[in-house]
């Protein structure tokens, strides 16, 4: 069955908001290495990585249902942050921002009755419950520690066992 217009429209834009949220991350991989927090740095690596494959979802679905993706520029949002805090409270606006994107997709699968994208997304619901999830407990651990220098440390240990899992190649 082919896309409906506003559907491919919608998870074409979503290729780039998932593209976006891999670029902030690595911009804030960039700002830890250069604090030296070398285990926020490996956990916003991770976390950035997971954007990839998530952008990648939609790209492949696009061309499965006989599509064709059309890539966009990316925004640049932010380079620089007065604190781990302040950056992880970022991601933690910037997840809820893809969920409101992941809920009107499903929204609108719903309505043009898509079913095989309503089960593509019916993961992105899930996965974002645990994206948010994951970040805002970092948001909170870092609001606790406050200007605990051993605080800090002891938390930038504990974000440095964070490894990345790719999934298994296809066919595997
Ligand atoms: Fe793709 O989940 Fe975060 O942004």
């Amino acid at each position: 069955m082919k896309l409906n217009d506003k559907l491919y429209k919608m998870i074409n834009d979503q290729i780039k908001h998932e593209l976006e949220s891999a670029y902030i991350y690595y911009s804030m991989v960039s700002y830890f290495v250069a604090e030296g927090l070398d285990g926020m740095a490996q956990w916003m690596t991770a976390q950035a990585r997971e954007e990839m494959l998530h952008a990648g979802k939609f790209f492949n679905f696009i061309g499965e249902r006989g599509g064709k993706v059309e890539l966009q520029n990316l925004k640049i949002i932010k380079t620089n942050w007065t604190s781990p805090l302040e950056a992880f409270q970022d991601a933690l606006a910037h997840e809820e921002f893809i969920t409101g994107k992941i809920n009107d997709l499903m929204k609108v699968a719903i309505e043009v009755n898509d079913f095989p994208a309503k089960v593509l997304l019916d993961w992105f619901v899930s996965e974002q419950v645990e994206e948010e999830a994951n970040v805002g407990k970092v948001v909170q651990t870092l609001a606790r520690v406050g200007d605990s220098g051993n605080g800090l440390f002891m938390l930038d240990r504990e974000l440095g066992q964070r490894v990345f899992t790719p999934p298994p190649a296809q066919g595997e």
